[in-house]
């Protein structure tokens, strides 16, 4: 965490995903003007092996996201060849809506629980190339095949009309107060752009979370390590502390064997 909050914070990242060129971009697409995200997500995906995945699984981001339909762009910091580790979406996916899902080791301790409609594409990126995809896209990443860290970082774009759900407008767990992700900066700007523009924020539709939570709960107390990494995920980020206390005394039991 000591290294990631700095990668995290950094200042030109930021400006790069509210740079004009990018929210001019959106506003084409959206035919309005674009709200950016504040929270966004910088990966170091470490190379594979055969004892530490770290590859991302089959996933949708409207669960996570929440809100109204929210596009994703996804830029890796550097070149990053397909045995680095690329992001690879199902191609016509996104005409499927929201795909049930269940406990399991992909994005947030879920897996989708029915086979995958559309096709798998991903390619070779060059520093600067982006992919843009929607919030109901399915996706993933290739593992990291290269003695390299794979750097990238996706950032989401939505209509400033549509609600945004709460959960993304705070700094990534861990990274502090939006103060001390801009503590070390050299300028203010780009500093709480989103201040003053007219948002509509909503709360994050739990339902499918407390779902899986649920799920995991019944498989953790039946010994099966199965629900591990949703239990993580609780312990981690559920604003409950009765619901953290509980998957905490179960990881320990889980991992006691
Ligand atoms: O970069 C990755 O490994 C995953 C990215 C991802 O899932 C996303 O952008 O929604």
């Amino acid at each position: 965490m000591t290294v990631f909050r700095s990668l995290w914070s950094d200042e030109a990242l930021h400006r790069l995903r509210i740079d004009s060129h990018v929210t001019r971009l959106f506003d084409r697409i959206f035919g309005e003007r674009a709200l950016v995200h504040p929270m966004f997500v910088q990966r170091n995906i470490f190379p594979q092996s055969d004892s530490f995945d770290f590859t991302t699984g089959v996933h949708q981001d409207r669960v996570h996201i929440g809100g109204a339909t929210s596009y994703a762009m996804w830029m890796p910091i550097g070149d990053c060849p397909r045995e680095m580790g690329t992001l690879a979406v199902a191609a016509g996916s996104n005409t499927s809506g929201i795909l049930p899902t269940k406990v399991g080791s992909g994005a947030g301790g879920m897996d989708i629980a029915v086979p995958i409609p559309g096709t798998w594409v991903t390619g070779d990126f060059e520093a600067g190339d982006a992919l843009i995809f929607q919030d109901v896209t399915v996706h993933k990443a290739l593992p990291n095949r290269t003695r390299s860290i794979r750097m990238s970082f996706d950032a989401r774009y939505q209509r400033l009309s549509e609600p945004m759900a709460d959960v993304n407008l705070m700094p990534y767990a861990g990274c502090g107060s939006w103060d001390d992700v801009y503590a070390h900066w050299l300028s203010r700007e780009g500093q709480y752009y989103w201040k003053h523009l007219p948002l509509t924020i909503v709360p994050l539709d739990r339902s499918h979370y407390e779902r899986r939570d649920a799920m995991a709960f019944e498989m953790a107390e039946a010994g099966d390590r199965g629900a591990r990494d949703a239990i993580l995920r609780i312990i981690q980020r559920d604003p409950i502390l009765a619901k953290r206390e509980r998957a905490e005394k179960l990881l320990a039991r889980l991992d006691a064997g």
